[in-house]
């Protein structure tokens, strides 16, 4: 597919890296964004006026089942590292081929596309219930995810999830994290249950699922703020790894923590979802 429209500087077009490699790149009056089949991977976004919002490592892997190091992995049906070590940290929906289904040129300044993923007998091996999976991605001035779950099995199933969005930051010391006060959260590095006071700021590892969150979330940078608006989520991931985390992580550079900061709109831990036969969730977050 090659698609040019009617709508004169909207471009929607399929393409491959030399190893083959496909994605989606989008040009509309506002913004260019380019998606990855392979997770429904958004990998970049940016506003035509200002620098990228999402952080893409330099060293990151475009390669068959390995997700991308930065953008948006889309961790699905459950986050974090299962029990049973042998499956993948943060799910397998970031690293399985989706289906691209259908595009909306809605104006010169707004495209949405959507791609699906269903159960197959190997993500039956997997996790053992019947999905469809939709991600419908809207890129304009804004760039907006929503992921709709819905349960075509014959029983209930519980997911854990999360847009483990990487945000592109001046620099780390530089950032200022508002709207998680007083949240309770649980700190994965020492394995504390905690409570936040004030702004969020950096100066060691940082890896923090927060709970009862709601409400806008503000990225403060030297010279830009990010706005974070969630739906259908309670819980807040902040991840940083800062150095010696850094050098331990695939696909980083040993600096590359300077340069990123997660914020990660999830349903992780008591903020879990049940879904029934029939029954949809849908996680949405709004970013600019
Ligand atoms: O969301 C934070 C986190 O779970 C960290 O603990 C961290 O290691 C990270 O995600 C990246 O995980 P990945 O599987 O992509 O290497």
């Amino acid at each position: 597919m090659a698609q040019d429209n009617s709508l004169a500087n909207v471009v929607i077009s399929s393409k491959r890296l030399p190893n083959g490699f496909e994605y989606i790149e989008i040009k509309n009056d506002s913004a260019t964004a380019k998606i990855a089949l392979q997770g429904a991977h958004v990998y970049e976004y940016k506003t035509n006026h200002e620098k990228s919002i999402l952080w893409l490592s330099e060293t990151s892997d475009f390669e068959h089942t390995k997700s991308i190091r930065g953008g948006i992995p889309v961790c699905w049906p459950w986050f974090g590292l299962p029990k049973d070590k042998n499956l993948p940290q943060h799910g397998f929906a970031r690293i399985a081929m989706w289906r691209f289904i259908s595009t909306d040129e809605v104006d010169a300044n707004t495209t949405e596309v959507i791609f699906s993923l269903s159960s197959t007998p190997q993500t039956l091996n997997l996790w053992p219930h019947k999905f469809e999976l939709e991600l419908h991605v809207t890129v304009c001035d804004k760039l907006i995810m929503e992921l709709k779950t819905t349960n075509v099995d014959d029983k209930s199933f519980k997911i854990t999830q999360a847009l483990h969005t990487y945000f592109d930051v001046s620099h780390i010391s530089h950032v200022n994290i508002k709207g998680l006060d007083k949240k309770p959260y649980l700190d994965a590095v020492s394995m504390e249950d905690k409570e936040q006071s004030g702004d969020i700021t950096f100066n060691g590892e940082v890896d923090r699922v927060y709970q009862e969150a709601e409400g806008e979330i503000l990225l403060e940078d030297k010279n830009r703020t990010i706005h974070i608006q969630n739906e259908g989520s309670f819980s807040v991931v902040v991840w940083n790894p800062w150095i010696d985390k850094c050098r331990r992580m695939s696909a980083m550079k040993d600096d590359a923590y300077k340069g990123m900061v997660c914020i990660e709109s999830a349903n992780a831990f008591s903020d879990a979802r049940v879904i029934k036969p029939n029954e949809s969730h849908t996680l949405k977050t709004t970013i600019y």
